[in-house]
């Protein structure tokens, strides 16, 4: 893990490697101003705050944190569009909104200084895996409300790497861009990384050879370790798995360095807890349950204890990047995707981990819930997948079936189709549909 001159490489190395006793003081005070700004500034935070029986100078230790409401995605929906401005509509310089809701959506403003801060953690995030000058970036998240795309295009123009705002969808003109300028680096959602692997199979092109892709950034929706070596393996490149959300700045929250153990959550910009999520208890570091996090220098919109509903576990001991911003493991699945089939509480990821260790299956699959609690999956075999035997097909259905049933207890109904015909989504993949009338 070393930059050309034999150093490890990192953004700004006093804020990365900062002593734990100094980040935490860091964290206090910024904490304090926090939470006295949107108790001034922002009458939802007042109420929130009277309601409980707190006040501003309550928090003298980071564990009074504890003491404050939380914010949930509910609230924010509830105070759409400015209510929770905690500065003039003139100081916000951009807004983003959440992906995936219907109705509507949560707005989330910028100022000048979030957008700078932003791309910061997001210049920080990537030199972290390797990023230099050198690379080229081709941004391949969509453009827009969504704020993938935007939050790491500034931080990648930050370091001075080549962008390439290609966005996403369209593959042919993606390998073109990667051929024609040499692309290193490429920032993509799994689903569509695993897409774009399968393209390249079918084309017969081998990446190893003829791209010369370094790494990628996958993020944006949860996938297990087996899809990492997947899309690893596909794209003859290093997946670093970056974490964000719209409510915190987008991606550059929290993000794999070299040593690809867990994310480095950015301490100085949050603070996180895990908690029970039904009790709202806290949990302590290695166990695993609900990421709530605060934001300490978000000027447009500070959140205090926001309900990520993510379910993931602190790592605390140290990492041999020297960075001393604590780790969270991958995120294993919402709070809220956690799906109840027959009184069995399953989480998607599970059936995807089990899928992708199937070598002969391929690489997208669907989960359907019909009548009462009858789940089908669906899944596509690979390139290679099928010999024309059709009791070959049968047996690995079998197969598949059973070992589902180790992990999940119950025994869903395999359906594989052939590569290519399940839908494929650029932006975040649609794993799950609940036709169920409970
Ligand atoms: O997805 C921000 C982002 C963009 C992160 C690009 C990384 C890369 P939202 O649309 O608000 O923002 O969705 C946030 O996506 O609460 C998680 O449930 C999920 N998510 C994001 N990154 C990961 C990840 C962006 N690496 C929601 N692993 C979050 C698992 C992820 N889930």
């Amino acid at each position: 893990m070393t930059s050309g001159n034999g150093k490890p490489a990192y953004w700004k190395p006093e804020e990365e490697t900062l002593a734990r006793t100094a980040l935490e003081a860091l964290q206090l005070d910024r904490l304090k101003k926090t939470v006295g700004r949107v108790f001034d500034a922002v009458p939802f935070y007042r109420k929130k705050f009277e309601d409980a029986k707190v006040k501003p100078d309550d928090v003298r230790g980071l564990a009074d944190l504890a003491r404050l409401p939380f914010t949930t995605g509910a609230d924010l929906r509830s105070i759409y569009p400015t209510g929770m401005l905690a500065v003039p509509l003139d100081e916000a310089m951009r807004l983003h909104t959440s992906s995936g809701t219907t109705g509507k959506p949560k707005a989330l403003f910028f100022s000048r200084r979030d957008v700078d801060n932003a791309a910061e953690l997001c210049a920080r995030s990537m030199v972290a895996t390797g990023v230099t000058r050198q690379d080229i970036f081709q941004n391949m998240m969509t453009y827009g409300l969504f704020t993938g795309a935007f939050v790491m295009h500034y931080g990648a123009e930050k370091i001075g790497a080549l962008v390439i705002p290609a966005g996403p969808g369209n593959t042919e003109r993606q390998l073109m861009l990667m051929q024609d300028f040499r692309t290193t680096t490429i920032h993509i959602t799994p689903s569509f990384a695993l897409y774009f692997a399968d393209f390249l199979e079918k084309k017969g092109l081998d990446p190893r050879k003829e791209l010369n892709l370094k790494r990628a950034f996958v993020g944006a929706e949860p996938y297990t370790e087996a899809t990492r070596r997947k899309i690893e393996e596909g794209l003859g490149l290093r997946v670093f798995n970056s974490y964000g959300l719209s409510e915190m700045n987008g991606p550059g929250v929290a993000f794999e360095c070299q040593e690809q153990a867990g994310m480095h959550l950015w301490e100085d910009h949050y603070v996180m807890e895990i908690i029970n999520p039904e009790t709202g208890q806290a949990l302590p570091d290695g166990e695993s349950g609900e990421l709530v996090l605060t934001t300490l220098l978000r000027e447009a919109m500070p959140i205090i204890r926001y309900r990520t509903r993510d379910i993931t576990s602190i790592v605390a001991a140290p990492c041999a990047c020297g960075r001393t911003h604590r780790r969270i493991q991958r995120i294993t699945g919402r709070a809220d995707d956690m799906l109840i089939v027959r009184g069995v509480n399953i989480y998607p990821q599970q059936i995807e981990r089990v899928l992708m260790s199937v070598p002969k299956v391929g690489r997208n699959y669907l989960i359907t819930l019909d009548g009462l609690d009858e789940m089908t999956v669906k899944v596509e075999l690979s390139e290679f997948g099928f010999d024309g035997q059709l009791e070959h097909v049968v047996e690995l259905q079998n197969q598949i079936a059973a070992q589902l049933r180790a992990e999940i207890l119950i025994k869903p109904k395999i359906d594989l189709v052939p590569p290519g015909t399940l839908p494929i989504s650029e932006g975040k993949a649609k794993r799950v549909i609940d036709n169920r009338k409970l």
